[in-house]
């Protein structure tokens, strides 16, 4: 499409890359449609030992949001055992509440979550996402059961040698293909992609800065076409922007996202923790697993935080 007779090149990318109607005129999920009951009765089978690593952020104060639009988990006892103090049988309990962006930390986003020219996935108008009420449509409340599958970690530091990829590193397709064949897996229709580029770290070293803006590593328009061949279900990464950043992409802020969940139909994550992963799957050479990241069923969401694990 055009504004002022201009044309945007990931307008373009997305006409040739789109996936709408694939699933029917009303689908709201995209390409977690991939994930079949086949294909999570075959992921079930990748838990072998029970291993479990656990690929998401404390929900706390100390989240990465360091000011801005987002903020990170407020948590209030709203009950102790000193309001239960002088029970007759002795009982005590507790309850708890939480404020916070469901964009703050560990995250899903929905295909409510990012359009453009007026539309969201699958041709929903952006009328469907409503002040006060939220995503009348593509909500990720439609989506969360879908997010149980053959979970791949594709490691690209570790296949360019370095902890971390440099800052505004564009991970390509042929990355992808390379790092397939160093690890010796094959990523296949449905899977959960999880991409590493290493950035997680700076939030480990308590750098939130560096983790939270600036300059990302990952990946660009050029690989969309990959992840759009490859069929997979959603896409994971383990950085604050998902996407190559800044992008080269003239005019625009976050393309890869644009054209990802609006046209591809694909669920993305961001902030996982892939960091005791990579070093588990250098180990034992194992780089598929049971990924489950069903996140919350919240009504009207375009998106969600999540706990995601990983089970070899
Ligand atoms: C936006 O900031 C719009 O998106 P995300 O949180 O997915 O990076």
């Amino acid at each position: 499409m055009t504004e002022a007779g201009k044309t945007w090149a990931h307008h373009e990318v997305g006409k040739k890359l789109s996936n709408w109607g694939r699933w029917g005129d009303d689908d709201e999920i995209g390409t977690l449609n991939l994930v079949t009951p086949e294909k999570v009765a075959a992921a079930a089978l990748l838990a072998r030992t029970g291993k479990r690593i656990d690929l998401g952020m404390a929900f706390d104060k100390n989240g990465p949001q360091d000011g801005g639009f987002r903020i990170n988990p407020v948590h209030t006892m709203t009950w102790t055992p000193l309001d239960t103090a002088g029970l007759p049988d002795g009982m005590i309990s507790a309850d708890d509440m939480i404020v916070m962006g469901l964009q703050c930390a560990t995250q899903w986003d929905s295909l409510a979550h990012v359009g453009y020219d007026g539309y969201f996935y699958n041709g929903v108008p952006s009328t469907a996402v409503r002040p006060g009420i939220g995503a009348t449509k593509n909500s990720f409340a439609t989506a969360n059961d879908h997010l149980i599958s053959r979970g791949v970690l594709l490691d690209i530091p570790r296949l360019k040698g370095v902890d971390v990829l440099p800052d505004s590193y564009e991970i390509t397709s042929a990355d992808l293909n390379e790092a397939e064949a160093a690890q010796g897996v094959t990523v296949q229709p449905g899977d959960v992609l999880c991409l590493r580029t290493g950035w997680y770290k700076y939030f480990l070293d308590g750098d939130k800065s560096k983790f939270g803006s600036g300059p990302e590593a990952g990946p660009g328009l050029e690989a969309l076409e990959w992840f759009r061949d490859r069929d997979i279900a959603a896409l994971a990464m383990d950085n604050w922007a998902f996407e190559r950043y800044p992008t080269v992409v003239e005019g625009s802020v976050i393309p890869v996202h644009q054209v990802a969940i609006r046209d591809i139909g694909l669920t993305i994550g961001e902030m996982f923790n892939f960091e005791d992963l990579a070093v588990d799957c250098a180990q034992d050479g194992v780089y598929e697993y049971l990924f489950t990241g069903t996140g919350l069923k919240i009504s009207y969401s375009v998106g969600s935080p999540v706990t995601p694990i990983a089970i070899k």
